[in-house]
């Protein structure tokens, strides 16, 4: 072991640690190492780490002794236990001041537990969601770190420099205490989920509709990457429509099993939006929608017993159909920001974290999975009101929808008719029609509570805080209606 002491040191050198310590050292760092097999450091050592400033150790005793003071030892291991048991064994080998970094996919509330915990022992957490796969992990990620301002100072620098840049902006800005910023992972992978529903609903309206051969999908796809959906995945798709299969010569996406895998995040972030009483239908349809994937013997079961409808063939003018696709595809990932923002905001407030829209939108636009230049313009709509209440009434939203309504509206309106399912650009559109209403039909629900319950309800013609109950069936002998006052 040499004498020489690190700038920071990694634990767990899976896809995501490797390529962040090889990041790292390429922005001028010294890293240390250290994996719990053995094997895998070594390999590291022998191959991508060979001839680099990256400190291999074999014990987390040489790893601590190998880190410049304050140390900063980053994990980068399977979140849940696996995390809680790094820590265990690290604290006892940390001094007071010493900062630990969790960089994986942690439930936030742990990092809020660790955070706590740490703190009483006289050691610094930061909790980081970190995004990007494997690539992004390598050239530049979105960081979201959450911790002490105390902390941030001391691993803000390295973060910023290993950070995807946008504009000469790294995308990585302090998200604010304890749990933030693994909060604020979460909800990008819960959006994460809503986008990537959304393209393949849009690609299977498509399919039925108009059925374009795989060549074609690839244009249209890079087509729309041109406008106002340009992003990482509207990018990767069309790619993937290029790649032929080795074996058959067929487009391998043509040859892959329906049945979608999921790894929690987006389980994590419906429920939270349930416990805040926020609505985040389209990521809620997404999650779902993957569930329902999964289930592929009840779905071939249930496809032969269940009547289909008859698919008319499409007579209409085959690019309006594509553009209106497009118009149903942006419109409904404006919704799924407002709505993932929407709970941001609310966990925010309950958490008192302070969170900025402006910071979170700008460090979302490089590295990670849902960048997307449309992001620049949410930003923009939260710098000029940092107070805007959801993000469908910014002035160049709320223009986004006056001109793709109606193409939206038709999009769904012929995957309806066709019997293709496309529940999270539904769930979007409900959101809309829902929020924009200024009466729903709450009244006769109000009734049904009263009725049964005697839950009671205010009237439209009385002040606010006035309470009605009546005798709906004027059995009883009860009054016909009575009156109560909050
Ligand atoms: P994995 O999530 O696959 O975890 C593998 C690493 O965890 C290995 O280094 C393994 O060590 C270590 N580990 C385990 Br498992 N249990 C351990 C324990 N009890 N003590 C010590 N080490 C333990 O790695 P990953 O895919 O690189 O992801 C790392 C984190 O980053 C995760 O939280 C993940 O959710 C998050 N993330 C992943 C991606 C991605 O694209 N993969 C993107 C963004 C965030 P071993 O070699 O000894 O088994």
């Amino acid at each position: 072991m040499s004498n020489k002491q690190s700038d920071i040191g990694l634990i767990g050198l899976a896809v995501m640690g490797e390529n962040l310590v090889l990041n790292m050292e390429s922005k001028g760092f010294s890293v240390s190492v250290y994996n719990r097999t053995a094997a895998v450091t070594e390999k590291f050592a022998d191959g991508r780490a060979k001839g680099k400033n990256i400190i291999s150790t074999k014990t987390l005793e040489d790893f601590v002794g190998s880190l410049a003071h304050p140390r900063k030892a980053m994990i980068m291991v399977k979140a849940g236990a696996p995390v809680d048991a790094v820590i265990d064994q690290l604290v006892p080998l940390l001094e007071q001041g010493d900062i630990i970094i969790d960089g994986g996919n942690s439930l936030w509330t742990d990092t809020q537990r660790r955070e706590k915990d740490l703190k009483k022992k006289g050691l610094r957490y930061v909790g980081a969601g970190v995004s990007g796969g494997e690539e992004g992990a390598l050239n530049g990620p979105s960081i979201m770190p959450g911790g002490s301002e105390e902390a941030w100072k001391s691993v803000g620098p390295i973060f910023r420099k290993i950070a995807a840049i946008v504009e000469g902006e790294p995308c990585c800005r302090h998200m604010g205490p304890d749990g933030a910023g693994h909060y604020v992972k979460m909800i990008h992978n819960g959006i994460e989920y809503g986008d990537m529903q959304l393209i393949c609903e849009a690609y299977a309206i498509l399919k039925t509709a108009i059925n374009p051969s795989a060549e074609e999908f690839h244009q249209i796809f890079a087509e729309w990457n041109k406008g106002e959906l340009n992003s990482y995945l509207i990018d990767i798709t069309e790619q993937i429509f290029t790649k032929q299969d080795e074996e058959t010569g067929k487009p391998l996406v043509d040859l892959i099993l329906d049945k979608a895998g999921q790894k929690g995040t987006g389980k994590w972030t419906v429920g939270n939006a349930v416990e805040h009483a926020v609505v985040l239908s389209t990521v809620n349809a997404a999650v779902e929608a993957r569930i329902l994937s999964s289930m592929k013997d009840k779905r071939v079961a249930a496809s032969k017993i269940l009547p289909t409808v008859e698919v008319k063939p499409f007579a209409g003018d085959r690019q309006q159909f594509i553009n209106d696709v497009r118009d149903a595809l942006y419109a409904s990932k404006i919704v799924s920001y407002a709505q993932g923002l929407d709970l941001l905001a609310t966990a925010g407030k309950f958490y008192n974290w302070n969170l900025n829209f402006g910071d979170i939108a700008t460090i979302w636009r490089g590295g990670c999975i849902i960048r997307a230049a449309f992001l620049n313009r949410i930003k923009e709509a939260y710098e000029a009101n940092p107070n805007l209440e959801n993000l469908m009434l910014a002035p160049f939203f709320t223009e986004v929808f006056v001109k793709s309504q109606a193409g939206w509206r038709r999009a769904i309106c012929a995957a309806v008719e066709r019997g293709v399912a496309v529940p999270a650009f539904t769930a979007s559109l409900g959101y809309y029609d829902s929020y924009r209403s200024a009466c729903l039909p709450a009244n006769l629900l109000q009734a049904q509570r009263d009725f049964f319950g005697a839950h009671t309800y205010e009237r439209l013609d009385k002040p606010a805080g006035e309470f009605f109950h009546t005798n709906w069936t004027g059995q009883g002998g009860a009054t016909a209606s009575t009156t109560y006052t909050a």
